[in-house]
């Protein structure tokens, strides 16, 4: 049977602990080759050992038992100067896996390997290891696992989300290499703390890991299944995905130096069964301190059940390291803070030429104390390495800021940098068609491959559209390919109706207000699920200083009102209407009407 229609209609039953169980086989020296502790060894040195483990979670009723690979990458392996085995162990740990598996096949009880890939010892988030150099190493983890033959692999105990597209990114490059797909499961630990290793709470998770097409996400690890009721709440109620709940037999105990699971079969299935009866968790196994009879206990009272029945309200969003933010709030709009920008901002031009990382930093705090919801990041300057400047910049951003980033670049190898630097959800900024679809497509690949987000200008190849007809037209082609050709979700377009500014006095541009608030209607009416979003300040370009934050905030309030979800803008500086004094706030609405009355009268 097909594993995800499985998922979909019956609880899924995981084996317990590998490596605790294999602690209690008091192996030697020997057995390990020299090499105590690197219990992947034991897949070569010892493959009866691991063999009989799996035969007895099989024994207990599983249907999936996980491979002995999680620490089976170049990098771990090389800590016991093993590195050279890395294909060949996780090859054959699957070849082990597979033939216990087989043999306890029937057509009551389906079985499955999955190929098990841990989180390394190294947090690319705290910069560690480079995220292309992690990548590498899932690459060729999993190739071993897809020749051995796996049915499905999980990404498990994950601790940063950078690891985990970087796992994801590994995986996929096999998979396309081999021409052959397989499901992927992603399994997180949080910690007593509530969050992540690196701090990030279940809804930033959700949302990182919303865009990846991976068949459930869920928990393991760290703790007994108490202390993830909150976790799995939150899961149960947003997440897109199906549930996986694989916990400790409870917190260890350091009992004379060694860790203590002290949650017996029977409290584990009381635990449990709420998460599966009430919360619809349908992926239920052991990890540390499990034993065949707390995973018997599981099969015994859970099977036959199907998953609880889910009420998901899953709310578009982008995330930082530690936070999501939704990206349609309640008031409107999402501000994108837009001072730290080399073209937009004096001071965070001069910091840049100073390499003042840190003042950049602050400037970057600065608005998130001012209200911006977002960062808008632009690093291009004449006559600096714009990579080089935005890997520097992204790299202490990613740990020191609380909201999600917009990496705002015309280049696409500043883009992918900067993506492979960003733990959350980024929105990247941005494309369009004025160079033709083949840019766009680079692009859209990224967002892909790392799960961004991206903002979408109305300019094709004949230039920027004037006209809200023109915009929404290009709009739609824009939308057409993200969604249909990249199947990737609508809510993560946002398009901006770029507009020309009102203070040239042109004839040609004197609707331009006018006819981006009208494009970002038609959007919103036509197009579902896309976001619009506006750098504000353009309207105003070239007028007064005097006069152009009342613009700004008039501007945004009328295109507020046509459903603009996002604006690029200094929220220190927008003012509330009603604080606008009324003959100004009217010249400015005349202004963007083209109401004429003052030529008339004068
Ligand atoms: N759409 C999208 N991205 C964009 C824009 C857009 N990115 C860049 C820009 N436009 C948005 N960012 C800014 C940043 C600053 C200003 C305007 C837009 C600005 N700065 C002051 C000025 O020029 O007078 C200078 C302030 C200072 O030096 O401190 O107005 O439209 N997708």
């Amino acid at each position: 049977m097909d594993i995800q229609k499985k998922i979909q209609e019956q609880i899924l039953f995981f084996d317990g602990a590998m490596g605790t169980s294999i602690q209690k086989k008091d192996l030697t020296d020997d057995d390990f080759w020299g090499k105590a502790g690197c219990n992947e060894l034991l897949v070569l040195s010892r493959p009866d050992v691991i063999q009989e483990v799996h035969e007895s979670y099989l024994k207990a009723g599983c249907n999936v038992i996980e491979t002995d690979t999680f620490g089976a990458t170049r990098l771990v392996l090389g800590e016991y100067d093993e590195q050279e085995r890395t294909y060949q162990i996780n090859k054959k740990a699957v070849e082990i896996a597979k033939e216990v598996a087989l043999s306890y096949t029937d057509k009551s009880i389906p079985r499955y390997v999955a190929g098990s890939i841990g989180p390394g010892t190294k947090l690319p988030s705290l910069l560690h290891i480079s995220y292309q150099e992690l990548k590498n190493n899932y690459y060729e983890q999993v190739c071993g696992m897809l020749d051995g033959n796996a049915d499905i692999l999980i990404i498990e105990t994950c601790q940063d989300l950078l690891q985990i597209k970087a796992a994801l990114g590994g995986a996929w490059q096999a998979f396309t290499e081999k021409r052959k797909k397989i499901p992927i499961m992603v399994s997180v630990t949080m910690e007593t703390t509530g969050t992540m290793l690196m701090g990030s709470d279940m809804q930033s998770v959700i949302t990182t890991l919303s865009p990846f097409d991976i068949v459930s996400l869920g928990l393991n690890c760290a703790t007994g299944p108490q202390e993830m009721s909150e976790h799995i709440r939150t899961l149960s109620k947003n997440s897109p995905f199906p549930i996986s709940c694989i916990p400790n037999a409870g917190l260890p105990e350091n009992i004379g130096g060694h860790a203590h699971y002290h949650l017996s079969a029977e409290d584990m299935v009381k635990h449990l069964t709420p998460f599966v009866k009430e919360l619809g968790v349908s992926i239920v196994g052991g990890c540390c301190g499990t034993t065949p009879e707390h995973i018997a206990a599981l099969v015994h009272n859970f099977s036959g059940l199907a998953p609880a029945h889910r009420n998901i309200d899953f709310v578009p969003s982008v995330s930082s390291l530690y936070q999501s933010v939704p990206t349609t709030l309640d008031p409107r709009p999402l501000i994108v803070g837009e001072r730290t920008n080399a073209n937009g901002s004096k001071k965070f031009r001069e910091l840049l030429q100073a390499e003042d990382w840190e003042g950049m930093v602050e400037l970057a705090k600065e608005q998130v104390r001012e209200g911006a919801h977002v960062l808008d990041v632009c690093v291009a300057y004449v006559g600096r390495d714009e990579v080089k400047d935005m890997c520097e910049y992204i790299e202490r951003l990613n740990t020191a800021i609380t909201i999600p980033i917009m990496i705002d670049s015309t280049e696409v190898n500043v883009i992918e940098a900067a993506l492979q630097r960003i733990a959350g959800k980024a929105i990247v900024n941005s494309v369009n068609f004025e160079d033709g679809e083949e840019r766009t497509r680079k692009v859209f690949d990224l967002c892909k491959q790392f799960g961004a987000a991206v903002v979408a200008l109305t300019i094709d190849e004949e230039g920027m559209a004037k006209t809200a007809e023109k915009k929404f037209q290009i709009a739609k082609r824009l939308y057409k390919m993200w969604v249909e050709e990249y199947k990737m979700p609508p809510e993560d377009i946002f398009f901006d109706t770029l507009t020309f500014t009102l203070g040239s006095g042109d004839e040609e541009f004197r609707k331009a207000g006018i006819e981006t608030k009208e494009a970002i209607r038609l959007i919103k009416e036509h197009l579902p699920g896309a976001k619009t979003l506006l750098g504000l300040s353009n309207i105003s370009f070239g007028l007064h200083q005097s006069i152009r934050p009342a613009l700004n905030s008039v501007f945004l309030h009328e295109c507020i009102e046509a459903g603009l979800d996002a604006a690029i803008m200094n929220a220190s500086k927008i003012q509330p209407l009603n604080k606008i004094e009324p003959k100004l706030r009217q010249l400015c609405l005349d202004l963007i009407y083209d109401n004429r009355i003052w030529e008339e009268t004068q």
